[in-house]
């Protein structure tokens, strides 16, 4: 149906990153869209890994290019092991949910949405985890840090994958339920098993013989906000290791088993990861999936982009501002697909509404090099900059702030100038 005016938006293409005025804004439907931040979930295995070596933040200033262009939600990875080391049941590490949280705020200071993503594929420390009664402990002492930030949104966990579905559904709802034990009360996106495939939901077994579909609209959630996140990517075999995409048409084509399950269960999708190379097959068929999202938009409301983050260098899917691969030949598509979504993108953080939100892992074939490039608000004189951290447990740098911004405490091992 939309076929003419994906072509007609893919010819001006080349018009848009010069005058973005002259194109018409289509009409975004979704509520969360935006991209995958990686650098925090390198090194994996290497628990807990040295930071600027095994692992690196995201560059903070990134968020806000991305802002600026209409994203509102940012699906950060992390290890479960290097936030609760030791047991699921242990405490948190002061200084990596230090960093964590500076993530968070960051984003959510700025109006949008900062997915909390463990990328463990229902893994901890490479055993899948079968007690689920400490996966959502594990839960509820993280949700317990950002109860009360509407921002920001929860992810059970990336892509569970070769292992029981019933199995994958009980971690699903002993997060839920560890999340509501917290008090928060904001959106959970929740993943299913075989790496969480919208094209194969339907079709995909676990090792009990159970689909996504046969088992998943079984969760419950007394806030009623759960949002069922799927990854899809555009090759072959669907894994997201190749540049190639099988047709120009296949983007919307991989989504339709989906889009039929979460309209009969009356559930609420998100894909969590996508992403296509650079050339124009990939182009045409990434455009055409997020038309059909937004077509089908009763059902579909987010979407978020396989990956930015510092260290993905020449990465095909890279989208890290403003020289990852694919950042020119996809931000105009993205921009496009996104414009009008969500009520993200301001400069100020004053809604008090929870909020769902989307998130994406994907898997890479990280060949990360070990470039170094933070780019946090540095300090100014002897204060911290606006946004900056100015205090928190474990906290070395300044206290105060420069004029213009106060210091506001978020929780114990966070404090930023606001
Ligand atoms: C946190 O980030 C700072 C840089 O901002 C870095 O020096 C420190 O090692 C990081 N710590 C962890 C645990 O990631
Ligand atoms: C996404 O990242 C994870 C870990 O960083 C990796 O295992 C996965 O293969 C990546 N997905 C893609 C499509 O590259």
């Amino acid at each position: 149906m939309h076929f003419v005016s994906l072509l007609a938006a893919a010819s001006t293409l080349g018009l848009v990153l010069s005058a973005p005025n002259r194109v018409a804004k289509r009409a975004g439907k979704m509520q969360w869209v935006g991209v995958n931040e990686s650098g925090p979930e390198f090194g994996d295995g290497i628990f807990p890994g040295l930071y600027g070596k095994d692992y690196i933040w995201p560059t903070l200033s990134t968020y806000d290019t991305f802002i600026a262009r209409g994203f509102n939600t940012f699906r950060i990875n992390f290890y479960m092991e290097r936030l609760i080391p030791n047991s699921m049941t242990g405490s948190l590490d002061p200084a990596y949910l230090s960093n964590l949280t500076e993530q968070v705020n960051y984003v959510t200071s700025r109006g949008a949405y900062a997915m909390i993503q463990p990328h463990n594929y229902g893994r901890y420390y490479k055993e899948v985890i079968t007690d689920a009664a400490a996966f959502g402990k594990w839960w509820q002492t993280v949700a317990t840090v950002y109860k009360d930030n509407p921002r920001v949104i929860w992810d059970t966990n990336n892509e569970f994958h070769t292992m029981s579905t019933a199995l994958v559904v009980q971690l699903n709802q002993a997060a839920i339920n560890g999340i509501r034990a917290a008090g928060a009360k904001q959106t959970i996106n929740v993943e299913g098993n075989a790496w969480t495939g919208a094209w194969t939901w339907t079709t995909s077994k676990g090792t009990d013989g159970k689909t996504n579909a046969d088992l998943m609209g079984s969760l419950t959630d007394p806030e009623n906000k759960l949002v069922y996140q799927m990854h899809q990517y555009l090759d072959t075999d669907g894994s997201g290791t190749s540049p190639n995409c099988v047709s120009s048409t296949v983007g919307a084509e991989r989504l339709v088993a989906a889009t039929n399950w979460l309209r009969a269960n009356k559930k609420i999708g998100l894909i969590g990861e996508f992403a296509g190379g650079v050339n124009a097959q990939c182009q045409t068929a990434i455009a055409g999936m997020l038309q059909y999202m937004n077509d089908n938009s009763d059902v579909w409301q987010g979407a978020l982009w396989w990956a930015a983050g510092p260290w993905w260098g020449t990465y095909m899917y890279g989208l890290e501002p403003t020289n990852g691969a694919a950042y020119n030949a996809y931000m105009p598509i993205l921009q496009s697909a996104f414009a009008g979504s969500g009520s993200g993108g301001t400069t100020t953080a004053t809604s008090t509404t929870s909020s769902r939100t989307t998130s994406t892992t994907a898997r890479t074939t990280s060949t990360a090099t070990t470039t170094r490039t933070t780019s946090s608000p540095s300090p100014t004189g002897n204060c911290a900059s606006k946004w900056g951290q100015c205090g928190g447990n474990g906290w070395n740098g300044p206290f105060c702030c420069v004029s213009g911004s106060t210091c506001q405490k978020s929780n114990d091992w966070y404090s930023q100038c606001l």
